[in-house]
């Protein structure tokens, strides 16, 4: 008799050096635990696995089923991990953004599989587990793609605080690491699912247009358990959406301080989300960190990407958070089309005036399913090539070349502005005391080592 139901598997990522918990397949053990199933959760990145340790870890649990999940730039690794598990289990399922995206034509590529999770997990894996004991007793249920089968989609779970809680119980979660981690005990969480914004290149295969939120007491309820239960200090909130709703952020973090949660935090937000009242109600309930979507430091390109945001709202939100001592990250995009490798320093200035404290400089990725791929398309300006940032978790990666662009240009402008941004002496110097203040000089440390790691390597050079 099998040991567990399912095991829930991620393998052996030799391009990840600072894996995170994977919380997509957390929420789905959750789902299925709550549901009686027995569950194991292996994650090889996360417990520091290698190939042989992760395969007997996994043939030792007798796995009646075996799940994987995957983003498309990691196909190649999904359907590695498929061949690699299939030996060891009776069914093998697929769920995350690649299987979302790409649907039946998945199982055509990978042979392995017997099911695809379409969307949101949690609901349809427990459907499919159920199908799977009856013998397949009726149609596969919603969500769920078997071969030659009818697929009929899954409604999108609205009540969020209904769904069972992650089992981050289920990993070793005291390994994980993140280079904005601020204290000891580090984990990620969702508090809101979905994106009403209407970004050009954001993928939102998964969760979509509609915004579902917990409500601010589940959220922090979680919090509290993650910090009773879990030892966490340093939490990341993964959020596409985390500040939509004003009023919703304002009693998150009035509860955060009423019950004196003791924790640092990071969330993602919009730079019209976030003015100087709400910057000081979150640095008082711990925010320490938040990253903007930038973009660019030019409001064509802003226009261009449909940001519906504009270059002096992300001024005033990087300066809101400085005021209230929270720490600004912005995700800046290179090889917009209109600008060229001289006007993208442009961004440099205006970045480095802004007084942001870290930047995340990415060329741009059609991802399949967004109107900027289907532009590429179009345009002929789809390429896959090998200019990738230090904090990039792939070899090579979809990137829009557009005219007046070669991979040459996109390489040595990225290096420019890291380089350009980071290597100012008084912005270091500015850097280390303030981190020596806030006792964060070794995760600084730590990030400044990876950025001038890959800077030297210049891999990126052509
Ligand atoms: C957090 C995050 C990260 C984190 C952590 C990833 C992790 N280990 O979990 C970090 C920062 C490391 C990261 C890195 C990258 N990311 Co990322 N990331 C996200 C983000 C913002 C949230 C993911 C999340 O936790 N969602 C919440 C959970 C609940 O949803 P979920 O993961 O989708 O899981 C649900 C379903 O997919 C399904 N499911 C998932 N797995 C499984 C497995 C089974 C068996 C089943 C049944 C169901 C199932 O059920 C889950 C519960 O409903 C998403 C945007 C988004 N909103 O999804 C982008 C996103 C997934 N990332 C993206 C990309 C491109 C990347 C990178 C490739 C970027 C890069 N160039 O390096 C790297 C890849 C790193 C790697 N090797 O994995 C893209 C993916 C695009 C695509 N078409 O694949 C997204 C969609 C962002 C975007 N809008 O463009 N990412
Ligand atoms: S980039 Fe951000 S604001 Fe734009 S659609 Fe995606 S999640 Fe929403």
């Amino acid at each position: 008799m099998s040991r567990v139901d399912i095991a829930l598997v991620r393998g052996p990522d030799a391009n990840t050096s600072m894996p995170l918990p994977p919380l997509g397949m957390l929420y789905v053990a959750g789902a299925l635990e709550r549901a009686g199933f027995r569950v194991a959760v292996v994650d090889a990145p996360g417990e520091g696995l290698s190939q042989a340790s992760f395969l007997q870890r996994v043939r030792m649990l007798g796995a009646a089923v075996i799940g994987l999940s995957g983003m498309t730039p990691m196909k190649d690794q999904i359907a590695r991990d498929a061949a690699m598990v299939r030996p060891l289990t009776g069914r093998l399922v697929l769920g995350g953004v690649h299987a979302t995206r790409f649907g039946a034509a998945v199982l055509d590529e990978i042979p392995e599989l017997d099911a695809l999770v379409i969307g949101e997990g949690e609901a349809p894996a427990v459907a499919l587990m159920q199908w799977w004991g009856s013998n397949e007793a009726g149609p596969p249920p919603a969500g769920v793609q078997v071969r030659g089968r009818p697929f009929v989609p899954a409604a999108v779970p609205k009540d969020l605080d209904a769904l069972a809680r992650p089992a981050r119980h289920l990993v070793p979660h005291a390994r994980y690491r993140y280079l904005f981690q601020t204290r000891p005990g580090f984990t990620t969480m969702i508090s809101s699912r979905g994106c009403p914004f209407r970004c050009t290149f954001c993928d939102k295969t998964v969760s979509g247009s509609p915004w579902r939120a917990r409500s601010a007491g589940d959220v922090v309820d979680e919090m509290e358990q993650l910090s009773v239960d879990f030892g966490v200090g340093s939490l990341c909130i993964f959020d596409d959406n985390f500040t939509l709703r004003r009023s919703r952020v304002v009693d998150i973090c009035e509860a955060m301080i009423r019950r004196d949660l003791d924790l640092h935090w990071k969330c993602e937000a919009r730079v019209d989300g976030v003015t100087p009242d709400l910057a000081k109600l979150m640095a008082r309930a711990g925010c320490k960190t938040v990253a903007f979507g930038v973009e660019s430091g030019n409001q064509d390109s802003l226009d261009f990407l449909r940001k519906d945001q504009t270059v002096g709202q992300a001024e005033a939100a990087i300066a809101a958070c400085g005021t209230a001592g929270i720490e600004t990250v912005a995700y800046v995009l290179v090889g917009i089309p209109g600008e060229t490798p001289e006007s993208t320093l442009e961004t440099l200035r205006f970045a480095r005036s802004a007084g942001i404290d870290f930047i995340q400089f990415s060329t741009l990725s059609p991802f399949p399913g967004t109107d900027l791929y289907d532009l590429a398309m179009e345009r002929g300006w789809y390429a896959e090539t090998a200019v990738t940032n230090p904090v990039d978790g792939e070899e090579r990666r979809a990137t829009l070349m557009p005219p007046g662009w070669s991979e040459d240009d996109l390489a040595r402008t990225l290096r420019k502005l890291y380089g350009g941004f980071y290597l100012r002496p008084g912005y270091l110097a500015k850097q280390a005391v303030r981190a020596h203040q806030a006792g964060m000089l070794a995760p600084r440390a730590r990030l400044g080592l990876e950025v001038a790691r890959w800077y030297l390597s210049g891999r990126q050079v052509a």
